[in-house]
């Protein structure tokens, strides 16, 4: 039986923190043996917002070795980047033909992040979705495994498969957005009511992958909580419920056995613990990291035998889509 295919990506801006990590990198890591995986590093839309440019590759570099490092094996898993292989941009341009700028209108991460930019804001912002989808359809993907805030543009990939299809006939398959049940939305520790993301700076809102266990011992005893005493899972006091969840991914706990855990305990308990299972959970990544990125050689090569694995599907796709445009 041939396993069905996932795709997935992340950008390489940033900080990548738990979140991303909880979210996403782990999902993909667990899934590994079941599914047949490519992972990309999708420098393309970084560049939607302004990058430096040796920051830019600093980063790209340093993402491929966290991937690594938390468990992407590319014996069983492909890892490139995204500008290794044209066809991503060829396909998010012919789909852009496709797609009413009414669908992208309603994407609602355009909303929030071009609020932040006003005017300088960059077309390939608006557009981003449609190199997303190019991303998705060009490799037959079944499952798209994200976190919560990008399940409305793996839906529209969808929508423009299927728009696609109903003009050309068959040609793309139709992916599907797998969001964990646990996990899809980290909050920042400094505002739980705000999505813990890379693109905040504040210096105590994320956890990041490579933060030494005493800088994340130290974010987790500033974060903010409520004026109240019990510690219980509960959705409606977002910074407790927060560092719980973070507890309970790390830890593997059930959740029953954590609230027994801390009954009785407080606030400062509760932070200490957090810190630790953090602490323990990120120590065998922050190590591999560093073997790892010892020889950047050995990544550089990780990262070109994956864009060689995959282009021949994706010029593969692209021949059809041509075909079926008319285009040639
Ligand atoms: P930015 O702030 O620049 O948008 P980001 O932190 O959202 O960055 P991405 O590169 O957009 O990071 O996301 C990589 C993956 O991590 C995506 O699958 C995304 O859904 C997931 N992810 C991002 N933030 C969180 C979070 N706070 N909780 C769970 N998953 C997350
Ligand atoms: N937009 C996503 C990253 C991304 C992606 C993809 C995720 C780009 N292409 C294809 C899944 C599938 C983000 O910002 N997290």
């Amino acid at each position: 039986m041939t396993k069905q295919r996932i795709f997935s990506g992340i950008q390489p801006t940033g900080n990548i923190h738990i979140g991303n990590y909880l979210g996403a990198i782990s999902q993909w890591v667990k899934r590994q043996d079941t599914y047949d995986n490519i992972f990309c590093i999708v420098d393309l839309h970084a560049i939607t917002v302004p990058q430096d440019p040796k920051v830019l590759k600093t980063k790209t570099r340093e993402l491929s070795g966290l991937l690594l490092a938390a468990g992407i094996d590319p014996k069983r898993s492909v890892l490139f980047i995204q500008s290794h292989v044209c066809a991503h941009s060829e396909l998010a341009w012919i789909l852009n033909c496709f797609i009413p700028m009414g669908w992208m209108q309603r994407m609602t991460q355009f909303k929030e992040k071009s609020q932040k930019q006003k005017e300088q804001v960059s077309t390939g912002l608006f557009d981003y979705p449609a190199l997303m989808a190019a991303d998705i359809l060009l490799y037959n993907t079944d499952v798209v495994p994200v976190g919560d805030d990008q399940k409305q543009h793996v839906e529209l990939a969808r929508d423009a498969a299927q728009r696609f299809n109903s003009i050309y006939g068959e040609t793309f398959k139709l992916p599907e957005p797998v969001i964990p049940e646990v996990g899809a939305r980290i909050m920042g520790l400094d505002d739980p009511t705000q999505k813990m993301s890379k693109s905040e700076t504040a210096s105590n809102h994320a956890i990041n992958l490579l933060d030494s266990p005493d800088v994340i011992r130290a974010k987790l005893m500033r974060a903010t909580t409520d004026s109240l005493k019990d510690i219980r899972f509960d959705e409606n006091r977002p910074g407790v419920y927060n560092l719980l969840v973070i507890y309970e991914l790390f830890s593997g706990k059930k959740r029953k056995e954590i609230e027994a855990h801390f009954a009785g305990k407080g606030y400062a308990d509760l932070k200490k613990e957090v810190g630790e299972v953090v602490v323990e959970g990120l120590r065998p990544l922050q190590e591999r990291y560093k073997e790892l990125t010892a020889d950047p050689t050995h990544i550089d090569s990780i990262l070109s035998e994956g864009a060689n694995r995959v282009r021949p599907m994706a010029e593969k796709t692209m021949a059809l889509v041509k075909e079926r445009v008319g285009l040639g």
